[in-house]
């Protein structure tokens, strides 16, 4: 029989109703309660977007799909997927006690975010290994970053120029690639989150032969340190009275499902920045559980199972 192996698949969370927003919203920013204003403001972005996020069912699906597809890719062992959620239950801890509870003895671990930071991939990491050793729970061999996975790159190529198809002939079109922006501090810590983006973009633009794209970040947070710049949406004005672009293709390439940040930031606020200087919105789908998205992500596990052979 094949051994088990844990597959710890993690992500950001979303609330599954609006009664969960305050308690999601509180765990976010560390404990600290949202003002009531900040809390209504988050309420109304979730309204708009239907009331509750896509975001649960496409993890949920993500993991399923990543499951099946590394037990179609391999003989001698049988891939367990475990979710493990950032700011809301299942928390990363429960899904390595569950893992513990089962038997798992070693497990491949994987963010559902392509570029490394403190912030994000780091902590979820860090998270997993240290339940893992508070628990004596199974060994997690972590994959650290895969925005360079060519099939990863691939996907996005793809959407690019299927988008560029549908542009046309007389739209001057500009591709913005983005993704979260995070506090600048992240750059004085050496964090190479900035230089990953600037990769991802630079292969896709090459593989779609495009040369018109820029960087840009995007769903900055509300607090009073500086964050990564330029926003998408001063980047659409600016790169319009700048340079003449009628016509954007947002690319949140730092994100890999719809949600709020997409759905939102991207769908409703860039759309009506591109309507205030009277230019074309276009938006290519998300990966999602899109079975060549889905493989990308095998390949980093497998990549990381054979340098750990
Ligand atoms: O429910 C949904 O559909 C949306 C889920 C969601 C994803 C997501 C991804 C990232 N975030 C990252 C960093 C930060 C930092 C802060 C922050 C704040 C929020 C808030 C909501 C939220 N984030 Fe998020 N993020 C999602 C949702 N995020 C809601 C709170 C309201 C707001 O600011 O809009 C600031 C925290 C603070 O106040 O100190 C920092 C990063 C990612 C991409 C990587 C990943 O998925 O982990 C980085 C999805």
């Amino acid at each position: 029989m094949a051994v088990k192996i844990g597959l710890l698949v993690m992500a950001y969370g979303t609330p599954r109703s609006l009664d969960e927003v305050e308690s999601y919203y509180t765990h976010i920013r560390r404990g600290r309660k949202p003002s009531e204003e900040a809390l209504q403001d988050l309420i109304s972005r979730y309204e708009a977007i239907g009331g509750v996020s896509p975001l649960a069912k496409i993890t949920n699906n993500q993991g399923r799909s990543l499951e099946q597809r590394l037990n179609e890719r391999t003989e001698d062992v049988e891939f367990h997927w475990y979710l493990g959620l950032k700011h809301i239950d299942p928390f990363i801890e429960d899904a390595v006690a569950q893992m513990k509870e089962d038997g798992i003895e070693t497990a491949y671990s994987i963010v559902l975010a392509p570029h490394f930071s403190t912030f994000s991939i780091k902590s979820y990491n860090g998270r997993a290994h240290e339940e893992a050793e508070r628990i004596n729970g199974p060994e997690i061999h972590s994959v650290e970053n895969w925005h360079d996975e060519p099939k990863f790159i691939e996907y996005w190529v793809d959407q690019v120029k299927r988008t560029m198809e549908q542009t046309r002939p007389d739209e001057k079109t500009c591709v913005i690639f983005s993704a979260h922006s995070l506090p600048e501090k992240i750059i004085q810590a050496g964090d190479p989150y900035p230089e990953q983006l600037e990769e991802t973009a630079k292969w896709v633009a090459e593989g779609a032969g495009i040369s018109d794209y820029a960087i840009g970040w995007q769903s900055e947070g509300n607090t009073p340190d500086p964050w990564l710049g330029p926003d998408v949406q001063d980047l659409t004005k600016d790169l319009h009275s700048n340079y003449g672009y009628n016509a954007f293709i947002y690319c949140p390439v730092g994100f890999v499902a719809d949600h709020l940040e997409v759905l939102f930031d991207n769908d409703v606020e860039c759309r009506q920045a591109c309507g205030e200087v009277g230019a074309s919105y276009y938006r290519p789908a998300m990966p999602n559980a899109e079975p060549e998205f889905i493989d990308a992500l095998a390949d980093a596990i497998l990549r990381k199972r054979q340098t750990e052979a």
